[in-house]
């Protein structure tokens, strides 16, 4: 029996479990928690405790797919015919449109190694600057609030158990006991230890339970809470003078905003009570370590960027960041959500968090790479610009997407999918066959977690092993390989490596001086340190558990204050459409259900989607519970089953985003970006519902005779 040590495939959390790959005579693969990591510490969720389950999906892709043309069926092939097909159609459609007709698409489930690789990919071997990925979905608000605040953007201030022993953590838009269950024990460590959890949902979550204090505001409102409670602290004497002399700059132009966001005015635009907010300022400036902690809740908004400055202007102002054991973290999403946005694959930057139109970073990068940094294309558009202007005259004309299934997770999901099938070529990588790879022209099939190494960078900034505790099937090969099959095929310039260490050492020195500095860590300590944080300058350097201690990543080392106004939703309610609708999370499937909607046990837990209401709006409407509704916005309609809870606010619904089909909850989603970081509004829009009344079945002719 053969145990190996790696991270489970799923979140951000990256809990560590062993997989025992199991035997013909001993059964199939099955995972077990460690114990030594202390993000989990022996604890999973369950679609962690199921993810051997995903190695023997049914219908897993183990050979390259192939349509002959549009509209005819996907069928089997060789690589090279599949490979073949891919180049050439992407050096007709650089030949007759420019490199920029080719667009790449990546994933923030990708390890370090394939991130990088696919932004080189993107840069050197297409020319193209048409590259982003679906973390522009996720945390792209919380990183551009970062960047601006503290210079740098790295999920949490510290190592986890950090966390338990706080006086008082508030955590906006977020629930971990759903979305990250072991991270609860954290949480539950600092109650026992005399801590206080202050949750703002508009939803009475699993997580709100677990709370002291829950606020509920309306969706879209913190930014005008996060002021109003800034107005509070001002008023209550419990801003830190000095730690705003010593560590700051620009309080004075917070102070004169804040001061229009007086109680009673926050009370009219969130809903949550002077008295709420009074004491969540209290709790959270009670103590001397105290977190404020963002999840999507509160950054998926057309101003998810303003509301998390409001936040951190908040943490600031309490004194809170730049010290051990307290400050503002954000709670990445995806396995990889970290390490996905430092090397690459975002439109705007190359490795180590570097900007693309940086000419030293140009020219560092082009360095590593062997090629003239005026080779290297500017940055291109956002995901949802990029998958918006897919087969328009100017857009690309071509896309290959690794680690994404936006057919089901993107915003205006219709639209996104009238894009993709505009397309001349859409290419997809893929292990199994997702709705958006069902569209595709080609279909390549790709190794899975416990099938390929690398490297993943936990939501602590802690980069992680991944290690192959199994083979892959025969006729799939890694996105490594893949890459360099390509890259071969397009008589790419640069070294294309598939060994997951040879581009990881190519990485370091590519991040070296980044913000994201890799360059001292090394497989080998990662294996010895059960991890390293960055930034890591040398292999000398111990990595950064906890960076802003001495000086935040700003020029003069002082962290950015941010006055913010509160702007509320970009699409209001209205007499047509006078309900909220916000979307989310389920504990049992994981984002688009691509991978969970194929393990019986989660579908078995989380078999549909449904539409969560208050009984007092479903009594207006005349709902039961459990009747089907029609969900309409100005964009689709969805029909899912009505499930009743006094947890919801009266004015708002929730769906969860996981399915396809007729429940697809992004059918219904406002795309309205954020001006700074182009984040969709994911989490609300203006909807009305109806039950669908069931037409009574045609009596059968001569029934009644
Ligand atoms: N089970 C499961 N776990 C996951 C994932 C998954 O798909 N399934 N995905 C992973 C990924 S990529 C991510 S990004 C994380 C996301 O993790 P979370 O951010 O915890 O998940 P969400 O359910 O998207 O949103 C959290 C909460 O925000 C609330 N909310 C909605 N609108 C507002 C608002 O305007 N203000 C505030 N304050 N709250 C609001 C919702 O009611 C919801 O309870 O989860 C990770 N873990
Ligand atoms: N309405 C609404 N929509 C949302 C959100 C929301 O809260 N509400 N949340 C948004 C957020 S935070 C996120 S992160 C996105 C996520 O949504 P998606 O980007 O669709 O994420 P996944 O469903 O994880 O899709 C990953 C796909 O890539 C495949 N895959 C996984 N790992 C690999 C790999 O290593 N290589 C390759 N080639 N393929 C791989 C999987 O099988 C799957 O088909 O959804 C966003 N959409
Ligand atoms: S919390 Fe996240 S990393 Fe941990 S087992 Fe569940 S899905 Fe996996
Ligand atoms: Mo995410």
């Amino acid at each position: 029996m053969t145990e190996t040590p790696t991270h489970c495939p799923y979140c951000a959390l990256q809990c560590g479990m062993t997989l025992d790959a199991g035997t013909p005579a001993a059964g199939p693969p099955r995972v077990a928690p460690r114990q030594d990591v202390p993000a989990n510490r022996g604890g999973l969720c369950q679609k962690g405790w199921t993810a051997a389950d995903l190695l023997t999906v049914p219908d897993r892709l183990t050979r390259p797919l192939m349509r002959a043309r549009r509209g005819a069926p996907l069928e089997p092939c060789t690589w090279d015919a599949a490979l073949e097909r891919v180049a050439a159609g992407v050096d007709r459609l650089r030949a007759a449109h420019g490199p920029d007709a080719v667009a790449v698409f990546g994933g923030g489930g990708l390890t370090n190694e394939k991130a990088y690789q696919l932004g080189k990919f993107a840069r050197i071997a297409l020319g193209t600057s048409q590259i982003d990925y679906n973390g522009r979905f996720c945390m792209s608000s919380a990183a551009a609030a970062s960047g601006r605040a503290f210079g740098m953007d790295r999920g949490l201030p510290g190592p986890i158990t950090d966390l338990g022993r706080a006086d008082a953590i508030l955590l906006a838009g977020g629930n971990v006991a759903e979305t990250m269950p072991p991270f609860v024990r954290h949480l539950t460590d600092m109650r026992e230890r005399g801590g206080a959890l202050v949750v703002v949902d508009p939803r009475r979550t699993v997580t709100a339970r677990l709370a002291d204090l829950h606020l509920q505001p309306t969706p879209g409102t913190d930014l005008a809470l996060a002021n109003g409670m800034v107005h509070l602290a001002l008023m209550d004497g419990l801003v830190d003078a000095d730690y705003l002399a010593a560590r700051t700059t620009g309080f004075e132009a917070v102070r004169t905003v804040v001061n229009g966001y007086w109680p009673e005015r926050v009370e009219r635009i969130t809903g949550v009570p002077v008295p709420h907010m009074r004491e969540a300022v209290r709790l959270l400036a009670r103590g001397e370590r105290s977190y404020i902690l963002t999840a999507r809740g509160a950054e998926q908004h057309a101003s998810g960027t303003d509301t998390v400055s409001a936040l951190i202007n908040l943490a600031l102002a309490l004194g809170l960041p730049g010290r051990e054991g307290s400050g503002y973290g954000c709670l990445t999403g995806q396995g990889n959500g970290q390490g996905g946005r430092e090397h690459g694959q975002k439109a705007d930057q190359l490795p180590g968090y570097r900007r693309i139109d940086d000419p030293a970073a140009r020219a560092h990068v082009a360095g590593v790479w062997g090629v003239a940094p005026e080779s290297l294309p500017g940055p291109g558009r956002s995901a949802y610009e990029l998958l918006s202007a897919l087969g328009t005259e100017d857009g690309p004309k071509a896309m290959l997407l690794f680690g994404s299934n936006p057919v089901v997770s993107a915003p205006r999901a219709a639209a996104v999918e009238e894009r993709l099938a505009a397309l001349d070529l859409l290419v997809v990588a893929d292990f199994v066959p997702s709705e958006t790879a069902l569209l595709a022209d080609v279909v390549l099939p790709t190794a899975q977690w416990a099938e390929e190494s690398g490297t993943m960078t936990n939501l602590e900034g802690r980069v992680l092993r991944r290690r192959r505790a199994v083979e892959p099937p025969p006729q799939v090969r890694t996105d490594l390989e893949i890459l360099a099959a390509l890259a071969d095929r397009l008589d790419a310039p640069g070294k294309w490596s598939c060994e997951p260490a040879e581009v990881f050492d190519e990485l370091r020195a590519a991040s070296a001086g980044g913000l994201a500095d890799y360059s001292g860590i090394t497989y080998e300590r990662i294996e010895a340190e059960g991890g390293v944080f960055w930034p890591c300058p040398g292999e000398g350097h111990p990595g950064t558990p906890r960076p802003f201690l001495d000086r935040f990543a700003t020029p003069d080392g002082r962290a950015r204050f941010v006055p913010v106004e509160h702007r509320g939703a970009a699409e209001p309610t209205d007499a047509d459409y006078p309900v909220h609708l916000t979307t989310g999370r389920v504990l049992a499937q994981y984002q688009s259900g691509a991978q969970t909607r194929r393990v019986a046990a989660l579908t078995e837990a989380a078999p549909a989607p449904f539409v969560e209401l208050h009984p007092d709006l479903a009594e207006r409407l005349d709902i039961a519970d459990g009747a089907q509704v029609r969900v309409t916005s100005r964009r689709g309609s969805v029909e899912v089953a009505a499930r009743l809870t006094d947890a919801v606010r009266d004015d708002t619904v929730f769906i969860p985003f996981h399915w396809a089909g007729r429940g697809r909850a992004n059918l219904l989603t406002n795309p309205a970006l954020d001006p700074t970081s182009r984040m969709p509004e994911f989490k609300v829009c203006a909807v009305r519902l109806e039950p669908v009344r069931l037409e009574p079945a045609p009596t059968p002719i001569g029934a009644n005779s």
